[in-house]
């Protein structure tokens, strides 16, 4: 059956694949299911019909048949699950991948938004100058381990999976910062994601939106 995942009707981002859907998309091609797209407004994701998919009034969602799933991290492990070439056969292999999809999620991502946030949201307050060092800190210190443990490697943990497409698309987030070009080895890791023919595809079709909403 052919999911529908939502994505934003505008992205803030102005289809640079920053927003949560991209990563969605990238599993979704790497594995060959074609999936439909709703676009959602900010005013529709808080609406109803929305809530009830995605409690917290977000996006991405996922539906498919009976299954309405959120949480991007939820739903590529759903998508993983189902189809083959995102997560390894070898039960202790699966078992660390999905550990390093958890830990983007969890342990990288936290850091790099709060970042970010703090540039949106707190940049005119008195102590920001004091905040920002201690963010940016925190943002070096997971970047340092991550770098340290990915190494000369490929991807972070054996043959391309579901934890790259998390771990790339987090790192993403870093890149408007002036932090990740200290980090060569992430760099590349970054650019061997987007280099994927799965990954070019997803991009394109989410900056075909935010490019067909300009033209109107
Ligand atoms: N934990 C959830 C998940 O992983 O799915 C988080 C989902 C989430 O944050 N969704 C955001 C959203 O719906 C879009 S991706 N926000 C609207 C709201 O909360 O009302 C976050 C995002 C938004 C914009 C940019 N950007 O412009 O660069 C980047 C990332």
């Amino acid at each position: 059956m052919k999911p529908t995942i939502t994505a934003f009707e505008a992205s803030p981002d102005e289809g640079q694949g920053m927003a949560r859907d991209m990563r969605v998309r990238w599993a979704l091609e790497e594995v060959g299911q074609p999936y439909d797209v709703r676009l959602v407004s900010f005013e529709q994701m808080k609406q109803a019909a929305h809530m009830a998919l995605h409690p917290f009034g977000q996006i991405p969602t996922y539906e498919e048949g009976d299954l309405a799933l959120f949480e991007s991290g939820g739903i590529i492990l759903h998508i993983a699950e189902h189809h083959a070439g995102l997560l390894p056969e070898d039960s202790n292999a699966r078992a660390r991948a999905i550990a390093w999809m958890f830990a983007a999620l969890n342990t990288v991502e936290p850091p790099i938004v709060d970042l970010e946030e703090a540039g949106y949201l707190e940049a005119d307050k008195s102590w920001y100058r004091e905040r920002l060092t201690g963010l940016e800190d925190r943002v070096r210190n997971r970047l340092d381990q991550l770098s340290a443990r990915l190494g000369g490697k490929d991807w972070i943990d054996g043959a391309f999976s579901a934890a790259d497409i998390m771990m790339i698309t987090v790192l993403r987030r870093a890149s408007d910062t002036e932090i990740l070009p200290a980090y060569p080895k992430l760099c590349a890791y970054i650019a061997r994601g987007r280099a994927r023919p799965a990954y070019q595809r997803a991009f394109a079709d989410q900056l075909a939106i935010f490019e067909a909403a300009s033209a109107r």
